[in-house]
């Protein structure tokens, strides 16, 4: 073989440093998982080297005939997972699966409603440095004052005096239920389409621990690696009105060659859904998110909304420590070994580089095992390291019980 026989320990060596930052820290990041030594395989497999544009049984290349059935594969387990008629499962990143429902239903101009950045949302639901915001006329709903949930009155007189083309809902940094239905009966009340980004909790539908939106939406989108436990990647499903405006925007719209080895994962990721299991995982996910709130309430800190319903927190730091910001907050606990980042809250004072806020999730703890008694562990080594966030001696204290901690449910051990 052509390719050299030493191995390229500059590289190696940087990647077993991860895998031990990921065995001995806590992972807190709401959007983040381990994904399972199969998930690992195919994402590393031989279909990396494939170019197959196009879809299952209409390709530009020739030799697709087993990347045809792997991708088929993957469609019809989504299908199935979520009840869904039509997936196109290509999109490389969620980013990509909402633009890709952009540019298949929707022309620049049109008049879009998504929840605001500052409250919650996603960068591709109109934030003006993004595509979506700079293409579409994106115009924002928000949380209420009172109780920080969904404000449906502004959403629906937005839409009235809007009368949108498109409703998004969905959210990266929201920590409760969102309902579907009442955001349809808006839709149907302007006649809009409705998207549903479901980036965050496509793990919990699966596992049946959130409602679903497939059947009430007209378009759901995802990432496959949050919840969800997959590859990085994204997904869409749809009716099949639209069906095919959506496969012809992703390909050839906006990407060119699939990334089959991924498609290989998801569609090992959308069995691994479907097991029993999988439903454990997810009511245990929001069990712990409940005992880490409950543990970081008792500790002083503010809940945005008051707690949570699914698997992520947000934490108002200003009760606990006027001064402490995200920023400091999140650089101590890293060095804690508590990774987490720092998240504006609503109508956050600071700026989104220095916020008021942390958001804390617990799908990644979730998958090594830990259970309610780690996570009142979790919020008391948080406090402890945030009431002195620049101790070394704390710090250094605080890290040797994470590692403790971690020591017992190694993700790859
Ligand atoms: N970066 C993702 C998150 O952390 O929520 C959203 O794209």
């Amino acid at each position: 073989m052509p390719w050299p026989t030493e191995q390229d320990t500059e590289v190696f060596e940087i990647i077993e440093r991860e895998e031990t930052r990921q065995n001995t820290g806590l992972q807190l990041i709401a959007s983040e998982n381990f994904t399972s030594p199969a998930v690992m395989a195919a994402t590393g497999s031989v279909l990396t080297n494939k170019y197959s544009e196009g879809y299952p049984g209409k390709r530009y290349y020739g030799g697709n005939e087993y990347v045809d059935e792997s991708e088929d594969l993957a469609r019809r387990r989504v299908c199935e997972l979520f009840g869904a008629t039509h997936a196109n499962v290509q999109p490389h990143s969620g980013a990509n699966a909402n633009l890709g429902v952009y540019l298949a239903l929707l022309q620049p101009g049109d008049t879009v409603l998504g929840l605001s950045l500052d409250h919650g949302g996603h960068l591709t639901h109109g934030s003006p440095v993004n595509v979506s915001g700079r293409f579409y006329n994106f115009i924002s709903y928000g949380l209420t004052a009172s109780d920080e949930r969904m404000d449906l009155e502004q959403l629906r007189d937005l839409a009235v005096r809007q009368k949108p083309k498109m409703i998004v809902a969905g959210a990266t940094a929201y920590s409760r239920t969102i309902d579907p239905q009442p955001i349809r009966e808006i839709c149907d009340e302007v006649d809009a389409l409705f998207m549903f980004d479901a980036a965050h909790i496509a793990g919990l539908i699966a596992g049946g621990a959130h409602p679903n939106p497939v059947g009430v939406a007209d378009i759901v989108t995802f990432t496959t690696h949050k919840t969800l436990r997959g590859p990085r990647g994204g997904c869409i499903l749809s009716t099949e009105e639209h069906a095919a405006a959506i496969d012809k925007a992703i390909f050839p719209g906006l990407q060119g060659g699939p990334l089959e080895h991924v498609i290989a994962a998801k569609a090992v990721a959308f069995k691994e859904a479907s097991h029993p299991s999988f439903s454990d995982y997810a009511a245990q996910v929001v069990s712990n998110a409940r005992a880490l709130a409950d543990s970081l309430g008792g500790h002083g800190f503010r809940l945005v909304s008051g707690g949570t319903d699914n698997h992520l927190m947000l934490i108002d730091l200003r009760p606990f420590n006027s001064e402490l910001t995200g920023k400091e907050a999140q650089v101590a606990l890293d060095r804690a070994g508590i990774t987490l980042n720092k998240n504006t809250i609503p109508d956050d004072p600071r700026s989104p580089f220095v916020t008021s806020g942390l958001r804390i999730g617990t799908p990644s703890v979730t998958t090594q095992g830990m259970k309610e008694q780690e996570m009142a562990r979790i919020g008391d080594l948080i406090a402890r390291v945030l009431a002195d966030p620049t101790d070394d001696a704390i710090l250094g204290e605080a890290r040797r019980d994470v590692a403790e901690l971690c020591g017992g449910f190694e993700p790859y051990a």
